[in-house]
C-alpha cells in the first residue's frame, strides 16, 4: 500500500516536472467545443483592432451645430486647408487601426459627389464642386495602412423625400454610390437618432435592404447600429461600456428601428442573444462636431485614460471622434492631447510584469492548452481546463517581486465568451490578498486595482457558462491615470415637465445656456420656448419652438447664441418637451454675455 501511493506521487512528480509544474495535464489534445453565439472572423478581426478614430465634419464644423437643419446653403462647407492625410497620420501616430467620416449626417449634406442627392460637395463652391472627402480620407488611410469606415445618417432633414418609401430606394442608392467607389469598407454606421419629435416626419426604415446592400458591396463590414447586426451601440455617448460587459445581445423584440434599454446595451446579455460586440463612441470635445469655444475643452489625459479602461478595458471597441476643424485639419489642442493620451498608454503597456512568470493551472486539458499557453505572445495559443470543468484557479509566478495596479485578463473569443465570474489575489509579503474582482472578461478586461507588490498572482475563476478558455494575462503599472470621484454628480435642480426657469441677465445677452444634470439625471429638456422681459411680467416670444441638439445622447451644456445681442432683464425657459415625465434636471442655466 505503502509503496504503491509513494510509486503514485513520484509518477506524479515526474509528471508536473516534466510539463514544468505547470499543474496537472489531462491527455486530452482535442479543441474545447465552442460556446454559445460565435463572433465571425471579420469581428474577431474588427475588435482586435481596439481604438478607432471618428471624424465629424460638415455644415456643422462651419456653423457650430450638433444637428443642421438640411437648410444650410452647401457653400457653407469650405475647408480652406483641407488635408485628410493628417487627419490619418495623427490617427496612426497615435495607435488608432481606422477611421470612419460622416459621410452623410443628419442634415443630409453628403461629403462627396452623391448622384442621388441635391445637397452634396458638388453643389458648393468647395473646389469648384470638384471636391470629394471621402475620396482623399480613403486614398489616405490606404496610403497609410488604417481601414476606412463610413457613417451615413438614416435621418435626414434635407432630403424632400425623406418620410415616403421612396427614400429607402434612395438610401440604398446613396449606400451604394458611398461604398462601391472608394474600396473597401471596414465599418458601416447607422446612426439610430431622430429628432423628428411627434409632430415630425415618420420614416419606415428598410433595414434589410440598406444591410444587403452593405454586404453586397462588402461582405465582411461590421455594421453598426443599435442592435448590430455586427457591433452595438454601447447605450451611451460617453464610452464607457459596462463593468458586466457581454458581447452577446438578446435582440428579441427589438430592431434596428427599435432600441433595447440603454442598460440592456451597456452591459449586453448573458448566455442568451447574438454575437453583437459594444462600440463605445465618445468624443474627445463636449460636442461631436468642432467649435470654436470648445477648443480649450478638449478632454483631459486623465478623462481619456478613464474612458480607455472602460471601453477597450472592459470588451469593447473605442471610437473616438476627433472632429477636424474649419481648416480642414485636427486641431493643434487635439492633436496634443492625442499625443499624450498615445504616450501614456505606451508608458503603461510597453512593459508586461507577468513576463517571464512561471504560470500553474489546477487542471489543464491536455499538453496543447497548459497555462504556459496564456503568457506566449501568440493570440491563437490558449489554456483550458478539461470538458466539463467550469471552475479553475491560476497561478503566476511572478520573475521576483514586481509592483503593478492594472491586471488583464484575455478570454480567447473565437469559441465563444464564457466567464460570468473571477476573482484576483496577489501573493505579499507571503500572503495572499484579494486585490480584484470581476464579472465579466470577453476580448480583453483591465482591472484597476490598488498599487500591490507581489511575488505572485492568483486568477479564480469562480462562475462561467462553458470551461474557461483564457488566451492572455498582463500585470502593468500606471503612474499617470487617477480616477476622481465625480464631485458634480447630484448637483442641480430638478423642475416639473412643463415648468419654466427664470434667467437673469445683465440688460442684454448674446445668448443662454442650459446645462442639464450630469448625465441627463432627472431627465432633460428636449424642446422649449424662450422669452425675454424687461420687466418680469411682459413677456415677448424669442423662439416658439425650438430644440437642444442630440441632448437626449449627450447631456452637456447646451449654448444657444441670439442672431443679434438682445435687450432684455429676464428669459424664460419653457420646456415643451421633456424626456422624463416626471420632469427635467437642471444643473445651471444663464445668459450668455
Ligand atoms: C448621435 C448623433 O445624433 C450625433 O450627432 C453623433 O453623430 C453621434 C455619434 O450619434 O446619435
Amino acid at each position: 500500500m505503502r509503496l504503491k501511493s509513494t510509486t503514485a506521487a513520484l509518477a506524479f512528480i515526474i509528471l508536473t516536472a516534466c510539463s514544468g509544474n505547470q499543474g496537472p495535464v489531462g491527455n486530452d489534445n482535442t479543441p474545447p467545443a465552442p460556446y454559445g453565439a460565435l463572433p465571425t472572423p471579420a469581428q474577431v478581426q474588427w475588435q482586435k483592432m481596439e481604438m478607432n478614430m471618428f471624424f465629424h465634419f460638415g455644415p456643422n464644423t462651419f456653423t457650430s451645430a450638433e444637428w443642421g437643419t438640411g437648410q444650410e446653403s452647401a457653400d457653407i462647407f469650405a475647408p480652406t486647408e483641407q488635408d485628410c492625410s493628417q487627419w490619418v497620420r495623427i490617427a496612426k501616430e497615435t495607435g488608432f487601426k481606422g477611421v470612419i467620416i460622416t459621410a452623410k449626417h443628419h442634415d443630409g449634406f453628403c461629403l462627396w459627389p452623391n448622384p442621388v442627392a441635391q445637397h452634396t460637395v458638388a453643389q458648393s463652391a468647395w473646389r469648384d464642386g470638384k471636391g470629394d472627402v471621402l475620396k482623399e480620407l480613403s486614398e489616405a488611410a490606404a496610403e497609410q495602412g488604417l481601414k476606412f469606415g463610413v457613417y451615413i445618417s438614416p435621418w435626414d432633414r434635407n432630403d424632400p423625400h425623406y418620410g415616403t418609401p421612396e427614400y429607402n430606394d434612395i438610401f440604398c442608392q446613396t449606400l451604394e454610390s458611398a461604398l462601391g467607389s472608394y474600396g473597401p469598407v471596414y465599418e458601416q454606421w447607422f446612426d439610430g437618432a431622430c429628432g423628428e419629435g411627434p409632430n415630425g416626419k415618420r420614416q419606415v426604415y428598410d433595414f434589410d435592404r440598406f444591410n444587403q446592400t452593405v454586404y453586397n458591396l462588402h461582405p465582411d463590414a461590421i455594421i453598426f447600429s443599435n442592435v448590430g447586426p455586427g457591433c452595438r451601440w454601447i447605450g451611451n455617448e460617453k464610452g464607457y461600456a459596462g463593468e458586466t460587459c457581454w458581447s452577446t445581445l438578446d435582440t428579441e423584440g427589438y430592431s434596428q428601428s427599435v432600441c433595447p434599454p440603454r442598460n440592456t446595451l451597456t452591459c449586453g446579455t448573458a448566455n442568451i442573444g447574438k454575437w453583437i460586440t459594444g462600440e463605445a463612441d465618445v468624443s474627445i470635445r463636449p460636442g461631436w462636431f468642432w467649435k470654436e469655444s470648445e477648443n480649450d475643452k478638449v478632454k483631459s489625459l486623465d478623462a481619456l485614460l478613464g474612458i480607455y479602461y472602460a471601453s477597450v478595458g472592459r470588451n469593447s471597441l473605442l471610437l473616438l471622434n476627433v472632429p477636424p476643424d474649419t481648416r480642414g485639419l485636427i486641431h493643434e489642442a487635439d492633436e496634443q492631447r492625442l499625443r499624450e493620451f498615445h504616450a501614456a498608454l505606451q508608458e503603461i503597456f510597453s512593459e508586461n510584469l507577468a513576463k517571464g512568470a512561471k504560470a500553474w493551472a489546477s487542471d489543464s486539458k491536455g499538453s496543447k492548452y497548459t497555462p504556459s499557453k496564456i503568457l506566449s505572445k501568440n493570440y491563437d495559443a490558449y489554456w483550458t481546463p478539461s470538458a466539463g470543468k467550469t471552475t479553475a484557479v491560476l497561478e503566476f509566478t511572478l520573475n521576483g517581486e514586481k509592483t503593478f495596479n492594472r491586471v488583464m485578463l484575455q478570454e480567447y473569443i473565437p469559441l465563444g465568451q464564457r466567464i460570468a465570474r473571477f476573482k484576483v489575489e496577489a501573493l505579499e509579503n507571503g500572503e495572499w490578498k484579494v486585490i480584484g474582482r470581476g464579472t465579466t472578461i470577453g476580448y480583453k478586461r483591465i482591472l484597476l486595482t490598488e498599487k500591490t507588490t507581489a511575488s505572485a498572482v492568483r486568477v479564480s475563476i469562480e462562475n462561467a457558462y462553458s470551461e474557461p478558455i483564457i488566451n492572455g494575462f498582463g500585470l502593468y503599472l500606471d503612474e499617470i491615470y487617477v480616477p476622481k470621484e465625480d464631485e458634480d454628480a447630484g448637483k442641480g435642480l430638478v423642475l416639473g415637465a412643463t415648468e419654466a426657469y427664470t434667467i437673469e441677465t445683465e440688460g442684454e445677452c448674446k445668448g443662454f445656456y442650459y446645462e442639464p444634470k450630469k448625465d441627463g439625471k432627472d431627465g432633460c429638456i428636449i424642446t422649449y420656448k424662450l422669452e425675454s422681459s424687461a420687466d418680469g411680467k411682459n413677456w415677448e416670444l424669442v423662439y416658439e419652438d425650438k430644440m437642444f441638439e442630440n441632448i437626449e445622447n449627450n447631456p452637456i451644456r447646451q449654448e444657444v447664441l441670439f442672431a443679434q445681442p438682445l435687450k432684455a432683464k429676464y428669459l424664460r425657459l419653457t420646456p415643451l418637451r421633456t424626456n422624463s415625465e416626471a420632469g427635467y434636471g437642471l444643473r445651471d442655466a444663464g445668459a450668455i454675455k
